[in-house]
């Protein structure tokens, strides 16, 4: 049994999130968790909502709020709304909490104890009527590179250019509208990113062999470029304060620390919350002095975040000099698109997950996002590949078959598993294939390679409906009672099984499964060490024979033609 500390990217505060960011991080996050729990794992799966910085302060502004009552109001949304999808978080905490507040100050006072923070003096815009400074997408203007007029100050969202707000031509307030600004000097804290280089290439390079490509080939991208010094403070009010051993920091007093450098403490923090709530034991999971050496951290995100969790967060770990947990694996995914082209709520392209909620439950969307899942490349979510996996994979290989089996049971077995008759050739072919498919779909688990997990899974559900369909137990009934039992008890020991590796992609269905034949909970295991020394033949009858079991209830419906050209007005589509 391993010690397993899964986090997923934490979504940010400002609305409720599409699906590419559920299929990117969160989900995957999810199923891997119920993975390694079903695999007999000690799992602790930790997330969070990400509330500081500008966005959350101008989505509060829009929302006529205060910073905190918004995040308030969308953290609850955003836990609901995950529970909605089954995201077994064991915590899903927020980065506004005491302990993320109280770690990210002792962060940066450790930091700067070891010399590797700097007070430095910048330039930044400031305006004259709104009486304060424009940090980030504060200010907006005329971009430098393209001449599009309404460029944010981090970003050019029409030609992509990365910018410094006082690079703005014609800049005015995203607040107020004023374009009576001014450039001011400004102090601001510097994390000597430079000082470390060498220690992030070092545990960069002890991992490479362990991460996929994606990943690191971003790390190395920035190790390369150089790391520069950054700004770790923002003139705002929303934010983890600015304080030097517990006191407020002078000069400090209206700064906050920059979002993405609280953000990636939230981790801790998040766990912290956890434990204050459960009586757990934080330390042992993120101190490798309290018992985290033996623990293996694993990250899930989009590639948009990979640098920050590569580089970054590492720097601030590394250069606290304290025994912190590192991430040993990390799996960064690409983009989940919408047909060709991105999600945009302005221009309603795509589905967020509270309304993907009111079309369909949660498993449907979890099937198709894993079975699709942006691993190696970018994927689009079209209406059409998505009415077509879910009839195909779950209504008729998984549902039919389910359905067939357990009526039967229930009209000609008195809803018993079937005690007559010995297994024959059909059996031994099915034994087989699951001998061969069983450890190659925990392979890919083990592996993080979902893509493939629900290939195999599916590939499973395939073989019990050939397996079936040579059985023929409803016609072999005519002729000998003792040969539909072995069928039809086969059957229903597969209708377990499919259950059993259903529980990472789709939980509520496979619960509902093992829930109508009676399965106990103990006996839900992946670990296929479990299967002992009967071997895959054993697993074929698994179920005490005269045991009763209930038919479930029905477990999918098929997507019409109707519904995809309703969806496809209302969400967009091709
Ligand atoms: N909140 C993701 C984003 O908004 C960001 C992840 C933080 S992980 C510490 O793009
Ligand atoms: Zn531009």
């Amino acid at each position: 049994m391993a010690r397993i500390l899964i986090t997923s990217a934490l979504p940010y505060i400002n609305g409720v999130k599409h699906l590419g960011n559920l299929a990117g991080s969160m989900l995957p996050a999810d199923v891997y968790a119920r993975f390694c729990r079903a695999a007999g794992h000690e799992v602790l799966f930790i997330c969070a909502t990400d509330e500081h910085g500008t966005p959350a302060e101008l989505a509060a502004i829009e929302a006529g709020q205060t910073a905190a009552q918004y995040c308030d109001e969308q953290h609850d949304i955003q836990k609901r709304v995950g529970a909605g999808f089954s995201l077994s978080f064991d915590w899903f905490g927020r980065s506004s909490n005491r302990p993320n507040r109280e770690l990210t100050q002792h962060f940066a006072d450790v930091l700067e104890d070891n010399g590797l923070i700097d007070e430095r003096t910048s330039k930044q815009v400031y305006s004259v009527d709104d009486k304060r400074f424009l940090p980030d997408r504060y200010v907006e203007g005329t971009c430098p590179n393209c001449g599009y007029e309404k460029a944010r100050g981090d970003q050019c969202d029409n030609c992509g250019t990365l910018l410094d707000p006082i690079q703005l031509i014609n800049p005015y307030s995203s607040v107020s509208g004023s374009r009576n600004v001014e450039i001011r000097d400004t102090r601001h804290l510097y994390l000597l990113q430079s000082k470390l280089q060498d220690d992030v290439r070092a545990f960069v390079d002890a991992r490479a062999a362990d991460w996929p490509n994606l990943t690191t080939s971003i790390a190395y991208k920035w190790l390369d470029e150089g790391l520069i010094d950054r700004s770790i403070t923002r003139d705002l009010s929303w934010g983890v304060p600015v304080t030097r051993n517990g006191a407020p920091r002078p000069g400090f007093e209206n700064k906050v620390f920059y979002v993405w450098f609280d953000a990636p403490v939230e981790y801790i923090g998040s766990t912290v919350e956890w434990a204050e709530a459960n009586s757990g034991n934080w330390e042992r999971w993120w101190r490798t002095d309290k018992g985290a050496d033996d623990v293996t951290y694993v990250q899930f995100m989009g590639k948009d975040n990979v640098a920050f969790h590569t580089v970054s967060f590492p720097v601030t770990i590394l250069g606290s000099k304290e025994p912190w947990k590192l991430v040993d694996k990390l799996k960064a995914f690409n983009w989940l698109n919408w047909y060709g082209g991105k999600f945009s709520t302005s221009q309603k392209r795509g589905v967020f997950m509270d309304q993907a909620l009111e079309l369909l439950p949660g498993d449907y969307w979890r099937w198709y996002l894993t079975a699709n899942a942006p691993e190696s490349s970018d994927t689009a979510f079209t209406w059409e590949a998505f009415k077509a996996c879910i009839n195909s994979d779950l209504n008729d290989v998984l549902g039919n078959f389910v359905n067939r089996v357990t009526k039967y049971a229930a009209a000609k077995f008195d809803g018993k598993v079937p005690e007559g008759g010995e297994p024959g050739g059909h059996e031994a072919w099915m034994a087989n294939e699951l001998a061969t498919r069983l450890p190659q779909l925990i392979a890919h688990y083990e592996a993080m390679e979902f893509r493939k997990a629900a290939a195999e899974t599916r590939a499973i559900w395939a073989a019990g409906n050939e397996y079936i369909t040579k059985a023929a137990p409803w016609t072999a009934y005519k002729t000998s009672v003792d040969q539909a039992a072995v069928g039809i008890r086969t059957g229903l020991n597969l209708v377990a099984l499919f259950g059993i590796i259903a529980q990472p992609i789709i939980p509520e269905t496979a619960k509902k499964i093992l829930d109508a034949l009676g399965v106990p909970e103990g006996n839900r295991s992946l670990d296929l060490s479990k299967t002992g020394v009967a071997g895959y033949p054993a697993l074929l009858d698994a179920l005490p024979r005269g045991m009763v079991i209930n038919v479930p209830p029905q477990l999918f419906t098929k997507i019409e033609d109707t519904q995809v050209a309703e969806w496809t007005a209302k969400f967009g589509g091709g």
